[in-house]
């Protein structure tokens, strides 16, 4: 390649021109799918459960959830935390028929039965869904969230859908604090699985300790091919960086900081892996002066709010503590 072409594929200045779901089909086609074994396999039955009705669901999604010590130490250190039991089986399968009838809604297609290999992503489900409202908004998510970050109150970033379909292959390496155009990196994701993930379905799985991203500051992120995600895996491998691949029971929360990097492999079974992904961040940050083309869709997520000003536009409402308006 020459210098040119190179520096063309890692200049990122230009900001994103096309949707949140043309920048997932760009994102995940960074991935290097060379050593994903191709077998489709049957996922999991989802339970037969009697589900909760609405205000049943409101009610867990309020109810505080305790975090220890251990807890926030182990975040802090490591960037990420797996929580078990943060919501009752029947709470999740009522998110996820809903995100099933809003995906079909969308896409055209039942995210169970017609595979296509594709990254869907919705966002923006909680504006005019009261019941979605409850999920993205949710106090227990937040709470667990400021903790965790250590911080008095968070604002929600966005949510985002993110069904990986059947044979749908690899989420590139990764930080958020490349796509986050934020100031600070008090900044947390709780991906909420919306049925139990299995490895075969490619569960989030996390390098660590945090600062395991020293290790790849300086590899050039580059915007077509495969080649910041081999470098990063890599260099990982190299170091004998610990990585947590594990599945996800029903039930099961992650949560990582925006400097943990992360990734996921591809979904080998026959049922698409659904989950609700909401990023919330420390009430007072700012935008940073320049976001880039990673940094996707972010105005979208924020109206009105500019580069260098507080992010603090009405759909970023303060999530934890609770306002009394809404
Ligand atoms: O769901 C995935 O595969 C990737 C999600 C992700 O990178 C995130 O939520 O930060
Ligand atoms: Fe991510």
């Amino acid at each position: 390649m020459s210098e040119s072409a190179a520096s063309d594929n890692t200049d990122i200045s230009q900001p994103w021109d096309q949707d949140n779901q043309a920048w997932w089909d760009w994102y995940v086609s960074l991935a290097d799918n060379a050593g994903e074994d191709p077998r489709i396999l049957p996922a999991p039955p989802i339970p037969d459960l009697e589900l909760p009705d609405d205000p049943a669901i409101v009610r867990e999604l309020c109810a505080p959830y305790r975090v220890s010590e251990a807890q926030r130490t182990f975040f802090r250190n490591n960037g990420f935390i797996k929580l078990k039991q943060v919501f009752s089986p029947g709470v999740l399968l009522r998110l996820r028929r809903e995100l099933v009838r809003l995906l079909d809604i969308e896409f055209g297609v039942d995210p169970d039965t017609d595979a296509r290999n594709r990254f869907l992503s919705l966002e923006m489900i909680w504006q005019d869904n009261p019941l979605l409202r409850a999920y993205v908004l949710s106090p227990r998510l937040a709470q667990i969230s400021a903790e965790l970050l250590g911080v008095g109150a968070v604002r929600l970033y966005h949510d985002n859908v993110l069904a990986k379909q059947p044979a749908c292959g690899r989420t590139p390496w990764h930080f958020d604090d490349h796509h986050f155009p934020f100031d600070t990196h008090n900044v947390v994701t709780a991906w909420v699985p919306a049925q139990a993930i299995p490895l075969e379905m490619g569960p989030l799985a996390f390098a660590y300790p945090l600062d395991v991203h020293r290790l790849v500051d300086a590899v050039s992120f580059e915007k077509s091919g495969t080649g910041y995600d081999r470098s990063v895996a890599d260099i990982f491998a190299r170091n004998n960086v610990a990585i947590d691949e594990t599945p996800f029971d029903i039930g099961d929360v992650s949560f990582h900081h925006n400097l943990s990097f992360h990734t996921a492999a591809s979904n080998r079974t026959d049922r698409s892996r659904i989950v609700l992904a909401n990023t919330y961040y420390e009430d007072g940050a700012r935008i940073i002066d320049s976001p880039t083309l990673v940094s996707g869709d972010w105005q979208k997520f924020m109206p009105g709010v500019g580069p260098g000003e507080v992010a603090a536009s009405p759909l970023n409402p303060v999530c934890w503590p609770v306002e009394i308006e809404r």
